[in-house]
């Protein structure tokens, strides 16, 4: 470490910045910061625009947009709630700042319908980048969802980097325990999957309220006795995942029933048509009650942890940031229940909860204070970390100024030296 009278002058050096906010020497690398707080029940945060404003999802059915400090509503709609229903996802076309695109300024929607309580996927124009169009709503996709059951809608959509075309939609199994229809195994029907539909063709020209086409490259076109929507299978709650948005995998985190949480890996050239198991695994396990041992075809989680962890994982994604010490390259996820925050390897190697590194304190330790209710994660245009608490708040995690200081001040005393030293 740096002499004394160096850290003087560097003290000097940082406060004459502006940018001394942490004791100098500190360990740890990471920050907190809150950016946006006073939210209704938010569960999902993006940034499609470099530099650009925040749309932050709130349950209740509104989309907050965050721009220079200031929070608006960027789009109302009417949603059922209740138990695990609401406005569940948001994803914005690849092409949606490029005029030349089908997908200019739109943007797509996951909630459960207020008549029917079925979940619906629409899209959305903005007229600017603090307001969207309610009435340029089109209904791209309908899943029934099963009467009187409220919970397991999951919810995520997304779009694969370098896809501009197919959108990718995450179902639970519909709800209640057990998966008591079996939904998740059954390829007949759209509940338990991660499916894959092209939105900017329709092969359904008839029917204004199908908007998208089949693929046909997914796995299950042509297949007797499946929906040809369906990408992956065997899922119970898959309500948080993540593309890689470096290398094209993509991360499921399937929220389990009583006994194990699990973290699923699809890798960037897989042809797709996995089944993770779901009733018949929970986590690494045979569900209690229904379960059984892993059938030829399934695929076993890459990580899976018991309730001595957690209890309803939240799936985050993989940090492409070299600002953020530690956490650059990594894998990111949390436990609603318990939460705790970790991060593992990224390549899709099975991993343990002996070989995942804890965050939790480093990242309690920060400016935002003791993170909980952690039900999202977002990664901004160039790499920025944002995690969402159901409570309120959207927390950036930052480089910690003491390591920025040290690194400007480290520069610029190392020049003076060397221009002493001379
Ligand atoms: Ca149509
Ligand atoms: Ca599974």
């Amino acid at each position: 470490m740096l002499p004394t009278a160096k850290r003087g002058r560097l003290a000097a050096l940082s406060l004459s910045l502006g940018l001394l906010a942490a004791p100098l020497g500190a360990s740890a690398a990471l920050q907190t910061s809150v950016v946006a707080s006073g939210l209704s029940a938010p569960v999902a945060v993006a940034q499609p625009q470099p530099g650009g404003a925040l749309y932050v999802v709130e349950l209740g059915g509104t989309i907050k947009v965050v721009a220079g400090g200031v929070t608006s509503t960027f789009l109302s709609i009417p949603v059922a709630t209740g138990g695990e229903q609401g406005l569940l996802g948001l994803a914005f076309d690849p092409g949606y700042a490029d005029p030349s695109s089908p997908g200019h300024r739109r943007f797509f929607v996951n909630y459960i319908d207020p008549t029917s309580r079925d979940t619906i996927v629409a899209s959305y124009r903005a007229t600017s980048s603090l307001l969207a169009d309610p009435a340029s709503r089109v209904e791209v996709i309908r899943v029934d969802q099963p009467a009187g059951r409220s919970n397991h809608k999951a919810g995520w959509i997304g779009f694969k980097p370098g896809d501009a075309n197919n959108l990718y939609i995450a179902t639970g199994d519909g709800g209640s325990g057990n998966d008591p229809d079996n939904f998740a195994q059954n390829r007949n029907v759209l509940l338990g999957k991660m499916l894959r539909i092209d939105i900017n063709r329709d092969d359904f020209a008839a029917d204004p309220l199908l908007n998208y086409a089949i693929p046909a490259d997914n796995p299950f076109v042509g297949v007797a006795g499946t929906r040809a929507e369906i990408w992956a299978y065997g899922l119970r709650n898959p309500f948080r995942n993540g593309f890689d948005s470096v290398t094209g995998n993509l991360w499921i985190a399937d929220v389990g029933q009583s006994a194990r949480e699990e973290i699923n890996f699809i890798a960037a050239g897989s042809a797709g048509g996995q089944n993770f198991g779901w009733r018949v695994r929970e986590g690494d396990i045979a569900t209690p009650g229904v379960g059984g041992a892993l059938q030829p075809g399934m695929v076993d989680p890459v990580l899976s942890y018991g309730r001595s962890f957690g209890s309803t994982v939240t799936g985050g994604h993989v940090v492409h940031s070299a600002r953020l010490e530690g956490l650059d390259g990594q894998y990111l996820f949390a436990d609603y229940g318990s939460n705790r925050i970790w991060s593992m390897a990224a390549d899709g190697s099975f991993q343990t909860m002996a070989s995942v590194t804890n965050w939790t304190a480093a990242l309690n330790a920060g400016g935002a204070g003791t993170l909980g209710g952690i039900v999202g994660f977002g990664e901004g245009a160039t790499g920025e970390l944002f995690i969402v608490e159901i409570g309120g708040r959207v927390v950036q995690v930052v480089p910690e100024p003491a390591s920025v200081v040290m690194m400007l001040a480290g520069a610029a005393l190392l020049l003076g030296w060397r221009a002493r030293a001379r």
